[in-house]
């Protein structure tokens, strides 16, 4: 495999609801899309999941366009190599940290390189799953009456899974209340490292109530206080923010930091990594599912085809394109029908991408060679 030309596209789409964490509120994705052409005039297609802020993690999409312009495309460019798992070597060798803008480049690589074989990503990736089951990250609102409407309304779509946003001063009140009605929903929290051990008590308070997991309480780089909280709790940590890489999911289980990983492609610098991840959480009985970062239809595309990994387990946040945009930009659309998707077994990611809508919400675009 070898790229000749890289477009880098800067788009924003409106998202139809605002997503509210403990961390900010997102109208919109403001993000990258990379697109990598081989010699023959294949493409691969890949969503940068880094954010305009940063809020979530340290990367933003400004800092995102610089590492991939002047640091990591001249890595690749005009290069061969045989596999994407070379193309994730090269890309870790030197520079330190950077995980979404890795990831991106890497992801199209996959999918170019599964285009190439004429396999779909997902049994590139080996995949075993022709169906995938999903739930929903449900943001905070302004009452919880109107949390507990969207979560009515999930429901009658299908969905198999509850993930509420929490924060300080709405988390257990909240939680008590949405237990009331739905005593028996899988329903789990997400603070976003919104809490310290200083909140112990509240924290061992939301034991009472039957969750899957707690995602990500403490703070985005610790491994350590969560460790004191898992020791003290029955429901399952789960982290999201703190792992990057297979070398921190080995120190999170051996601390017992946790119990359960979220896997998000970017946030542990591509597929390759996150194959690692799963293949090692698989050997230790340890379930993973895969995160969201509220993406289009691209990003959504490869997550779709890495839950078709045995080890996925649980129910990620890879909910229908309707949840979240008026027109998503491949073809079809990611259809969620009562909470499980169809893994695709077209080529590559399995989706068109849909130029037409790619360039009408493109506000900048620059290809390199
Ligand atoms: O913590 O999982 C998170 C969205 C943006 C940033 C971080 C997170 C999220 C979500 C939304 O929970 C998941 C989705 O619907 O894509
Ligand atoms: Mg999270």
């Amino acid at each position: 495999m070898k790229i000749k030309e890289i477009t880098l596209r800067h788009l924003k789409m409106d998202l139809l609801y605002p997503f509210v964490t403990s961390f900010g509120e997102e109208k919109d994705r403001d993000f990258i899309l990379v697109e990598v052409k081989n010699e023959d005039g294949l493409t691969g297609w890949a969503e940068n999941v880094a954010m305009p802020t940063p809020y979530y993690n340290e990367e933003t999409v400004k800092t995102n366009w610089h590492m991939l312009e002047d640091f990591l495309m001249p890595l690749l460019l005009n290069r061969e190599f045989s596999h994407p798992n070379e193309i994730s070597e090269k890309l870790f060798a030197h520079i330190r940290g950077n995980y979404m803008a890795k990831a991106s480049l890497e992801m199209a690589a996959w999918d170019l390189y599964a285009r190439e074989q004429n396999i779909s990503l997902a049994s590139a990736l080996g995949g075993t799953k022709k169906t995938i089951d999903v739930g929903v990250s449900i943001g905070i609102k302004d009452s919880i009456e109107d949390t507990l409407k969207v979560i009515d309304q999930r429901r009658l779509e299908g969905y198999k899974r509850f993930k509420l946003k929490i924060k300080p001063g709405w988390d257990v009140e909240l939680i008590d209340k949405v237990r009331k009605v739905y005593p028996d929903i899988p329903l789990m929290a997400d603070a976003n490292s919104a809490y310290t051990l200083n909140d112990m008590d509240l924290l061992t308070a939301l034991d009472d109530y039957n969750l899957m997991m707690i995602e990500q309480p403490l703070a985005y780089n610790d491994i350590i206080d969560h460790a004191e909280l898992q020791a003290k709790l029955k429901t399952p940590i789960c982290l999201d923010e703190s792992i990057h890489s297979l070398a921190d999911t080995q120190k999170a289980l051996k601390l017992g930091s946790c119990k359960i990983i979220n896997i998000k492609v970017g946030r542990v610098g591509g597929l390759t990594e996150a194959k690692k991840i799963h293949d090692y959480c698989m050997a230790h009985n340890v379930p993973v599912w895969c995160g969201g970062m509220l993406e289009s239809g691209i990003g959504r595309a490869h997550n779709i085809a890495l839950t078709s990994l045995p080890n996925f387990t649980l129910p990620g946040d890879t909910a229908g394109s309707a949840l979240y945009w008026a027109e998503d930009i491949i073809e079809p659309e990611v259809i969620a029908e009562s909470g499980t998707i169809t893994v695709p077994d077209g080529p590559g990611m399995g989706y068109k991408p849909s130029m037409e809508k790619i360039d009408s919400f493109t506000l900048y675009s620059k290809t390199y060679r």
